[in-house]
């Protein structure tokens, strides 16, 4: 069994896409982030980090006590290589297969995450924030364009991990003003992934289907939800273990 601390923005719902895929049993526990449900000493213990998603393997291999892992890409290998599933064994595939998926971690991700911060969340809009962050946003779906037009899937022939971790960022970038339909083989990719039935299970799910606040174009936080998502309770929460905090 695997407990899915979760929210269902894109690094969730990478997760919930390969747990749907495996067909694991797996139970969610759902946090409202902007309610700073993820802000407290327990999950902290989870996730040092204080974000989402994370797991916890209550049934490891070793047979040792249950096994809490963060960061979703080392999710996504911990539980490929749990399962022997959706990672390629052979060598050259497989160094094909983490490469795409650490280019997600290191820079589809974070550098789109700067563009949604800028675009959708920012109480000002910031002209070079949001110029220099859409540009490169759209300089990385250039390169997965690039890759796509020259395999089927990320990793060579075979839908891998790195596919499920690309996918709900590139989905994601008509928030920031980016239609995927102007980059064909990414947007043939897109649609041929977005068809399996776990992809659709995962964003539909009663737990983990997304819902509307994700979705704005453009929030509206309370000053209370700023501070649990990008203010000083957020801020605070990593120096909460130091009795000078
Ligand atoms: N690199 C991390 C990023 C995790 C992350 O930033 N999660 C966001 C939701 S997508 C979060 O928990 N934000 C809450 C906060 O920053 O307080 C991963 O891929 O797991």
């Amino acid at each position: 069994m695997i407990e899915l601390h979760y929210v269902a923005t894109a690094n969730g719902l990478k997760v919930a896409i390969m747990l749907a895929e495996l067909g694991l049993p797996y139970r969610v526990v759902n946090y409202d982030l902007f309610g700073g449900q993820h802000l407290t000493a327990e999950f902290r213990r989870i996730n040092p980090n204080s974000k989402l998603p994370a797991i916890i393997d209550m049934a490891p291999a070793d047979g040792g006590e249950p096994l809490p892992v963060f960061e979703s890409g080392a999710v996504l290998m911990y539980l490929a290589e749990k399962t022997g599933r959706f990672l390629p064994t052979a060598p050259r595939d497989r160094a094909v297969a983490q490469q795409w998926l650490l280019w997600q971690m290191a820079g589809l991700g974070p550098m789109h995450g700067q563009a949604h911060h800028f675009v959708r969340y920012a109480p000002e809009k910031i002209d070079y924030a949001v110029t220099r962050y859409t540009r490169e946003a759209r300089r990385l779906l250039n390169v997965l364009d690039y890759r796509l037009s020259e395999a089927r899937f990320l990793a060579g022939d075979e839908y891998s991990i790195a596919d499920m971790a690309a996918w709900p960022w590139a989905g994601g970038a008509a928030l920031i003003g980016i239609d995927i339909a102007e980059f064909p083989s990414l947007a043939r990719w897109h649609a041929e992934v977005g068809a399996r039935p776990a992809v659709a299970a995962a964003l539909a799910g009663k737990e983990t289907g997304v819902p509307p606040e994700y979705m704005q174009e453009r929030a509206q936080l309370t000053a209370e939800q700023w501070a649990n998502t990008f203010g000083d309770r957020m801020h605070a929460a990593a120096s909460s273990h130091r009795a000078d905090a």
